[in-house]
């Protein structure tokens, strides 16, 4: 069986990380794409250089010239500026549109078969105007977050329960931006409650909560947290691990259930926007739609995501995209 084709558009930090963790993983060849001169190229020759140690047969190589993604099978997307200290995600929408707008003719014109992941942000902005423009089938065009989002919100639970990581299950949906929406009540510990371990631990159910409603705001803000710690860019490492495990769902079929940013038909009672919500990702991209029901409190705090969402694609429009 022939290797999958894998181009990153984008050789920056984020991009750097998703060319190792491809290449060790051998989920494909990879072709880096950036403007920059020589960047993309210096990088991958660092990255193939390492093959003998790492183990991987797959090619590495680096391009400024779009041609070279001719018939890439899956195409992840992280070209755009990362946020500085005090900004948030939605301050780089001007930039970003202008940039995506760009990237998303290159991608169009040499790979238009591709199954595209889309990280830059503002996330849920990007994916719309990748859609938009590139005309591709909406299951073919997703973004990047959630599957970061409960990572982390995965994180911060096994560090206060003291178990594996592992065992931990916890979703967010919702745009990424401050107004995503950790899901409490589903969050288990290989089927048991979070919340009801954290009252056992604390015998205590106004602790419980209160520690319970620490690890969502730390969840809504670990971005922000990374970027005020680095002081010149944003988090690269886990946003370039949560898009390989997505890409790898898809490229061997695993139909993994992972929270996406994906087209919504009608589910969560959405038309017509891109939004983070469970998806199964396997090899024809956004394959469904997974629902869950969601109680009045859930309910409302996905509401106030979804009118973000659309206020940003309205702020967009306004700036021509
Ligand atoms: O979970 C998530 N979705 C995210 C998203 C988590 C963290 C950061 N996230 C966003 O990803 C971040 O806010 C940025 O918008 C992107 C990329 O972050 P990264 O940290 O990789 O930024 P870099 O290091 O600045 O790299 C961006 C690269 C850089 O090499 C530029 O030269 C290149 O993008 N770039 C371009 N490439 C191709 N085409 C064009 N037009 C272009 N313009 C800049």
């Amino acid at each position: 069986m022939a290797r999958k084709k894998i181009a990153l558009i984008g050789g920056g930090q984020i991009g750097g990380v998703l060319a190792q963790l491809a290449a060790s993983k051998q989920l494909g060849d990879i072709v880096m794409f950036d403007i920059v001169e020589d960047l993309p190229q210096g990088k991958t020759l660092d990255i193939a250089e390492a093959s003998r140690i790492s183990g991987f047969d797959a090619k590495v190589t680096g391009t400024n010239d779009y041609k070279d993604i001719t018939g890439a099978d899956i195409v992840i997307i992280t070209a755009g500026l990362p946020r500085k200290p005090g900004m948030s995600r939605d301050d780089l929408l001007t930039t970003n549109a202008k940039i995506m707008k760009s990237v998303t003719e290159g991608v169009r014109d040499n790979a238009p078969n591709a199954i595209v992941i889309i990280i830059s942000n503002p996330l849920d902005a990007m994916v719309t105007l990748f859609q938009k423009i590139s005309g591709f089938p909406a299951n073919r065009v997703m973004g990047q977050a959630g599957m970061l989002d409960s990572s982390r919100f995965s994180s911060f639970i096994a560090w206060e329960l003291d178990v594996s990581v592992k065992d931990v299950n916890a979703m967010v949906l919702g745009g990424h931006g401050d107004t995503m929406v950790p899901l409490v009540r589903y969050a288990n510990v290989n089927g048991v409650p979070v919340l009801e371990m954290l009252e056992r631990k604390y015998n205590d159910k106004a602790k419980a909560k209160e520690v319970m409603d620490a690890m969502v705001e730390r969840t809504k803000k670990a971005g922000g947290e990374v970027v005020k710690l680095l002081k010149t860019g944003s988090a690269f490492f886990s946003p370039a691990a949560s898009t390989i495990a997505m890409a790898q769902s898809i490229i061997y079929d695993e139909k993994r259930i992972i929270p996406t940013c994906c087209y919504l038909n009608g589910e969560f009672g959405v038309n017509g926007y891109y939004l983070g919500v469970p998806a199964v990702l396997g090899e024809n991209g956004v394959e469904r739609v997974i629902e869950l029901s969601l109680d009045e409190n859930e309910k409302a705090a996905f509401d106030v995501s979804i009118s973000a969402v659309k206020n940003l694609i309205e702020n967009m429009g306004k700036l021509g995209f």
